[in-house]
C-alpha cells in the first residue's frame, strides 16, 4: 500500500535564504547535470555561500530532519571570528563521524561480501531434514563474506594467507551460517590454542609488524612447538593461500557436522564449494607486485564480475558417511587438522551457489554481517569437535564486541528472512522493535504470544555422552604428519616446488636460526627431500635431528589428486582477462578477432595503452583504453598479448612495458604477438621465446593462443628460469 502524502512535494524549490537576489541559481545559465559548475562550492560576492536548492526529498537534513541550508560553513560570530558553539549542525555532523568506525574482527577483519542464491539440484530428505535441501529446484538466499584472516581490514588482498569463505543462508527455518575457509584443515586441534596462535600471526606487539603476513618470527616459533599445524602449514605454503581470487577457491566447513533427517537418524557431514570456473592461484612474485598495483585485487575482481553480469559459481558437496565408517578411518573424524579424501569419500553435490548482487553499502551488509557457527537450523547439529565446540561460544560474543548490542540480529543483514522471528528477547541498545501489549513472557495465562514447538523446533541430536571431565588430547588426535606428507605427494613438481620456495622465503624472514631449524625439523617428518631443498634454501650450517614426534610412525598414505591444483585444470579459460597492449596503428582486423574469439569463450580483453584516452587502429577507430602503460602491468592479467602497432619503438623504449612482457614471460603466462619485435628484443627475450608465445598472423593463430591459454599457464618455462634449484 502507498501511503498518502508520500508523493513529491508541490512546493515550489526553496532558494537558499542567504543569497543576495543578484546571485539566485535561477540566475544562472543552465548548466549539465554533473558539471563543474553544478558541482562546485560556490561563494556569494559578500563572502557567503549558496549551493544549487533541490526538491524537498533532495535536501539535505540533520538526523533529526531540520534541513541545513549551508554545508561548508560553521556558524561564525563575525567575519574572523569564533565559531558558535550552538551550532547543533556542525556538532551533530561531527559528533556522527567521531563515532563512524566500530571495532574491526579480531580475525578475518578485511573481507567483500556479497549477495547470492543457493538452488537445490539434488534433495536429500532422507539424510538431513534441513530446509534448503528438501526439494531439487528450492531456492535459498545467501550472502557471502570472503576473507583474509591475518590482516586488519586495510591491508592488502593477496597476502599469503588463509582465505575465509562463510556463508549465511536465509532459509525458511532460520538463519544457517557456515563459517569456513579455502583450506579444509586447521592449524590446531582445540579452541583454547586459538588466541595464542592469533597473536603469533598478527603484527609482533613491541613494533605493531609486520602487516598481513606469516613471515615472522612469532609465528613460525609457535608453529615449530605445534606440531599438529604441520598439515595445515602444507597447505598455507601452497598456491592455495595465494589464490588468483575468490572466484577461483574452493571452500571447506572443516569440521564433520551432523546431518539429522526427519526421523531423527543421524549422519556425519563435511561441506565443499566446488568453484565452477574451477581453481586458480597466482605465483608468489605477482602477489607481490600484485599488493602495489592492486591492493583491492580480490574485491576488485568479484566486484567486477558480478556488475558485469559474469556471476561466480559454486557447486555444494557432501562428503555424507556414518559411524562405521567413522570407527574404521585412519584417523579421527573429529579432528579438524584432517581430512577425509575424497577417493575415500566422494563428493555428492546437492547444489550451487550463485553470487549475483553486490552490496548497496559495504558497512551496512559486508561489515555488520555476523556469522555464528552456532547458528543452525533442524537438521543440522555439531560434533564433539573440541574446535568447534569451542567456535560456537566465541562467535556471539565477538559479535557483541564489534556491533555493540545484542540487536545486532536486527540489522536487515542479520536479521532471518522468509520465517517468521518471535520471541521475548526485548530492550537493550538500539533496540527498533516496538512490541505492543503487557505480555513479555512465557508461560502466559493470557493466552497470547509464541510458544515452543516440540514438534517442529529445533531438538539436539540424543548422542550420549559420558566420561571423566579432564583436559585431554585423545590418543586418535596424535598422528600430525601423515596426511601432510600425503598433501604433500599428492601435488605435481611445479607445486611441490612452490611449497618449498614459500617455506625458504618464509623462513627466511625469521631472525632466528633456531626457529628455521625447528621447522626444517618438522618437515624432516614430513618428506626428506622437502626439508633438504628448505636446509639447502636457508643455507642451514646443518641438518637438525627429526622432531620428536608424538606418535613416531607415519603412514605412508595415497596420493590424492583432488588436493593438487594443477591435476584439476579449469573446464576453460572463461571468466579469465587477456591484457592486450596496443598502440596506434594497431591491426584493427586482429583486435577485433581477438575480442570476439575470446568472448565466445566467456573472457574478458582488456587494453593497456601509453595513453589512458586510447589508441587509434589501423581503420582508424579509436579504442579507449582501460589502463594506462604502467598502471596495467601484465600481473593483473592471466595472459597478454603485445600489438604495439605503429608505436612499436616507442614502446619498446618504455621501461612499464619492458616490465609488461618480462613479467608475463617470468609468470610463465602465454604471450600472444604481432609487431612487437622491437619490445622482445628491449627485453632480451628472443632466445627464450617457448612454446608459450604465439605469434599472431590469422584467425587460427588467435584460436590456437585462446585454447592455450586454457591450461592457464606454460609452466615447462618454470625450470628454465633459475630461482631456487630444487
Ligand atoms: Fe573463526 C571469524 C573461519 C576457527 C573465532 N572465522 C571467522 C571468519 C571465518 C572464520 C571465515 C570470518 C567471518 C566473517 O566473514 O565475518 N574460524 C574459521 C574456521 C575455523 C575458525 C574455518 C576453523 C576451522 N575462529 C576459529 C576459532 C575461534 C574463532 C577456533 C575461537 C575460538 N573467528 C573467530 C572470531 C571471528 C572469526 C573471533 C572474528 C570475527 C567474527 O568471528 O565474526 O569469533
Amino acid at each position: 500500500m502507498i501511503r498518502p502524502n508520500h508523493a513529491r512535494p508541490l512546493l515550489p524549490a526553496l532558494i537558499h535564504p542567504v543569497v543576495k537576489e543578484s546571485q539566485m541559481a535561477d540566475d544562472k545559465p543552465a548548466s549539465r547535470p554533473g558539471s563543474f559548475e553544478n558541482l562546485v562550492s560556490d561563494y556569494g560576492a559578500g563572502g557567503e555561500f549558496h549551493q544549487h536548492a533541490g526538491d524537498r526529498d533532495d535536501r539535505l537534513t540533520t538526523a533529526q530532519g531540520v534541513t541545513i541550508a549551508d554545508n561548508q560553513n560553521s556558524l561564525r560570530v563575525g567575519r574572523n571570528g569564533p565559531t558558535a558553539l550552538e551550532d547543533f549542525v556542525l556538532r551533530e555532523k561531527i559528533f556522527h563521524f567521531d563515532h563512524e568506525r566500530i571495532p574491526e574482527r579480531v580475525v578475518h577483519a578485511r573481507g567483500f561480501g556479497a549477495h547470492g542464491l543457493f538452488e537445490c539440484t539434488k534433495a536429500i530428505p532422507e539424510i538431513t531434514r534441513a530446509a534448503p535441501f528438501q526439494k531439487e529446484g528450492k531456492v535459498t538466499e545467501t550472502f557471502v563474506r570472503f576473507s583474509t584472516v591475518a590482516g586488519s581490514k586495510g591491508s592488502m588482498d593477496l597476502a599469503r594467507d588463509v582465505r575465509g569463505f562463510a556463508t549465511k543462508f536465509y532459509t525458511d527455518e532460520g538463519n544457517w551460517d557456515l563459517v569456513g575457509n579455502n583450506i579444509p584443515v586447521f592449524f590446531i586441534q582445540d579452541a583454547i590454542k586459538f588466541p595464542d596462535l592469533v597473536h603469533a600471526v598478527k603484527p609482533e606487539p613491541d613494533r605493531g609488524f609486520p602487516q598481513a603476513q606469516s613471515a615472522h618470527d612469532n609465528f613460525w616459533d609457535f608453529i615449530s612447538l605445534t606440531p599438529e599445524s604441520m598439515h595445515m602449514v602444507m597447505w598455507q605454503m601452497s598456491d592455495r593461500a595465494i589464490p588468483k581470487s575468490f572466484r577461483f577457491m574452493e571452500g571447506f566447513g572443516v569440521h564433520t557436522f551432523r546431518f539429522v533427517n526427519a526421523e531423527g537418524k543421524s549422519s556425519f557431514v563435511k561441506f565443499h564449494w566446488k568453484p565452477r570456473l574451477g581453481l586458480q592461484s597466482v605465483l608468489w612474485d605477482e602477489a607481490l607486485k600484485v599488493n602495489g598495483a592492486d591492493p583491492d585485487r580480490h574485491r576488485r575482481d568479484l566486484w567486477e564480475a558480478i556488475t558485469a553480469g559474469d556471476f561466480p559459481e559454486w557447486d555444494l558437496g557432501l562428503q555424507i558417511f556414518d559411524e562405521a565408517f567413522a570407527d574404521r578411518f585412519d584417523f579421527d573424524v573429529l579432528d579438524p587438522t584432517k581430512i577425509i579424501p575424497e577417493d575415500l569419500v566422494p563428493l555428492t553435490i546437492v547444489g550451487t551457489l550463485t553470487l549475483d548482487r553486490v552490496v548497496d553499502n559495504f558497512f551496512a551488509e559486508t561489515e555488520q554481517v555476523a556469522f555464528c557457527t552456532q547458528n543452525v537450523i533442524p537438521g543440522i547439529d555439531f560434533t564433539n569437535d573440541p574446535l568447534l565446540q569451542g567456535r560456537n561460544f566465541s562467535y556471539l560474543d565477538t559479535q557483541l564486541k564489534r556491533l555493540g548490542s545484542p540487536n545486532f540480529t536486527k540489522l536487515p543483514i542479520n536479521a532471518p528472512r522468509g520465517c517468521p522471528v518471535n520471541n521475548f528477547q526485548q530492550d537493550g541498545h538500539m533496540q527498533t522493535a516496538n512490541p505492543k501489549g503487557r505480555v513479555n513472557y512465557e508461560p502466559n495465562g493470557w493466552g497470547k504470544g509464541p510458544r515452543a514447538h516440540p514438534l517442529e523446533g529445533y531438538v539436539s541430536y540424543a548422542v550420549r555422552e559420558e566420561g571423566e571431565k579432564r583436559r585431554l588430547r585423545p590418543e586418535s588426535f596424535a598422528d600430525h604428519y601423515s596426511q601432510a606428507r600425503q598433501f604433500f605427494l599428492s601435488q605435481t613438481p611445479v607445486e611441490q616446488g612452490h611449497i618449498r620456495d614459500a617455506l625458504v622465503f618464509e623462513l627466511s624472514k625469521c631472525q632466528e636460526i633456531e626457529i628455521r631449524a625447528r621447522i626444517v625439523a618438522h618437515l624432516l617428518n614430513i618428506d626428506e627431500g622437502l626439508a633438504e631443498a628448505v636446509a639447502k634454501g636457508l643455507g642451514l650450517a646443518a641438518m637438525p635431528d627429526p622432531a620428536p614426534a608424538a606418535r613416531p610412525t607415519r603412514t605412508d598414505l595415497p596420493p590424492s589428486d583432488a588436493l593438487s591444483i594443477l591435476k584439476n585444470p579449469p573446464p576453460s579459460f572463461a571468466g579469465r582477462t587477456v591484457g592486450v597492449l596496443v598502440g596506434d596503428g594497431v591491426e584493427a582486423g586482429l583486435l577485433s578477432e581477438l575480442r570476439s574469439i575470446l568472448a565466445a569463450e566467456g573472457a574478458m580483453v582488456k587494453l593497456v595503452a601509453p595513453r589512458i584516452g586510447g589508441v587509434t587502429d589501423s581503420a582508424g577507430a579509436l579504442h579507449p583504453a582501460d589502463e594506462k602503460l604502467g598502471g596495467g602491468p601484465s600481473v593483473l592479467f592471466d595472459a597478454v598479448a603485445v600489438l604495439p602497432g605503429a608505436e612499436a619503438v616507442a614502446i619498446a623504449a618504455n621501461p612499464a612495458a619492458q616490465d609488461f612482457l618480462t613479467d608475463a614471460h617470468a609468470h610463465c603466462k602465454f604471450i600472444a604477438h604481432h609487431g612487437a619485435e622491437a619490445l622482445i628484443d628491449a627485453c632480451a627475450l628472443r632466445d627464450k621465446m617457448d612454446e608459450g608465445w604465439r605469434a599472431l598472423a590469422g584467425t587460427s593463430d588467435i584460436d590456437s593462443f585462446v585454447a592455450a591459454c586454457r591450461s592457464l599457464r606454460h609452466w615447462p618455462r618454470e625450470q628454465t628460469l633459475g630461482g631456487n634449484p630444487p
